[in-house]
């Protein structure tokens, strides 16, 4: 994962006091629920013109792992079609990673009215319904792997079900609107440190159909006994507006500490009637959502017919590896 410090520039400080109780009181927040959405921070001009190069790189990478799917099959003989031919493949996959998950976490359990709570961490996610055989869906890019890490690309992963992460092509300048922009830096750098790095640039793509995921962490606690501060977050940058048609991130706050030990953590919040109520927020272009890796959060289904596109920037505390969520293996192998 290519690390960036050199974009990670330090801001020149002309706040207000009155300013810089509310920033403070912003980081708080952060601390407390394990999450902060921060309103009309990033120009909407410069979130649309990324909104076309991100999905401009999408259906490149797309175009080129449907070629590499065409020419397999061509090379087996195959007779299949190559929606028909993937959808077999991907369901065997599924199947052996459900049989064998990586995931760090131990705790399962199942939910309620809020969905399916996993104790795995997100490298691990392919808890999705299998695909449906006796659709024909038109060849895209579900159709050219599996999910989960261990069936995907450095360049790009199938999370769940029509729900993919690209860093493909992530690294390029222009980018880097989040380093750019001295107000959420400020934010990122209260709760990391002044050293913190960028460990991940990428794009999350939930396509029109994409179903709730599971209830995941991004990673793990640093250590077994005690909560320590944030080492690592997540800012999300959508490139659309982000509705409950076409699916909010969801949260669950204040479970950073829940994380750890998920099935008994939340039996006893809901004994004491202490476990908060989800937050789905509604976050518009140019606005960011930004969260601890260890909180609980799910994509959510996107009802609508257009896919929904989010800049992930991931920050670190210098020390940190992210070894979960990404593959070895390349697309171009
Ligand atoms: O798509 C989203 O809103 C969240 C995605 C996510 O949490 C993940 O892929 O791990």
């Amino acid at each position: 994962m290519m690390i960036d410090n050199h974009l990670v520039n330090k801001a020149t400080d002309s706040r207000t006091d009155v300013e810089i109780e509310e920033e403070e009181a912003e980081v708080a927040q952060f601390h407390e629920d394990g999450y902060l959405v921060m309103e009309d921070v990033l120009p909407v001009d410069e979130v649309d013109h990324l909104r076309g190069k991100a999905m401009a790189n999408f259906n490149e990478l797309q175009d080129i792992m449907l070629a590499k799917m065409a020419s397999a099959a061509a090379l087996l003989g195959s007779d299949q079609d190559i929606a028909s031919a993937s959808q077999t493949e991907t369901e065997a996959e599924i199947e052996t990673e459900t049989e064998t998950g990586t995931g760090t976490g131990t705790e399962t359990g199942t939910g309620t009215e809020t969905g399916t709570w996993t104790g795995k961490m997100r490298g691990a996610d392919s808890d999705c319904e299998l695909p449906d055989k006796t659709e024909k869906r038109t060849p895209d890019m579900a159709s050219t792997m599996g999910i989960g890490i261990k069936h995907c690309y450095k360049e790009i992963v199938q999370r769940h079900a029509h729900r993919f992460e690209m860093p493909y092509k992530m690294g390029a300048d222009e980018f880097a609107v989040v380093m750019r922009c001295p107000r959420v830096m400020r934010t990122v750098r209260q709760i990391l440190g002044e050293d913190c790095v960028v460990i991940n640039r990428s794009l999350v793509v939930s396509g029109a159909g994409a179903a709730d995921q599971a209830w995941h962490s991004d990673g793990p606690h640093l250590s077994a006994t005690k909560d320590l501060p944030c080492h690592c977050l997540n800012v999300f940058v959508p490139l659309v507006d982000v509705t409950a048609l076409n699916g909010p991130t969801e949260i669950r706050p204040g479970s950073v500490s829940m994380a750890r030990n998920l099935k008994v953590e939340m039996l006893k919040a809901m004994v004491r009637r202490t476990l908060r109520p989800i937050a789905g927020p509604s976050v518009r272009r140019g606005s960011v959502l930004m969260f601890d890796y260890r909180v609980l959060h799910r994509g959510t289904r996107n009802a609508s017919s257009e896919p929904r596109p989010v800049l992930v920037y991931t920050f670190a505390k210098p020390y940190y590896k992210d070894t979960l969520n990404f593959p070895k293996k390349s697309v171009f192998d």
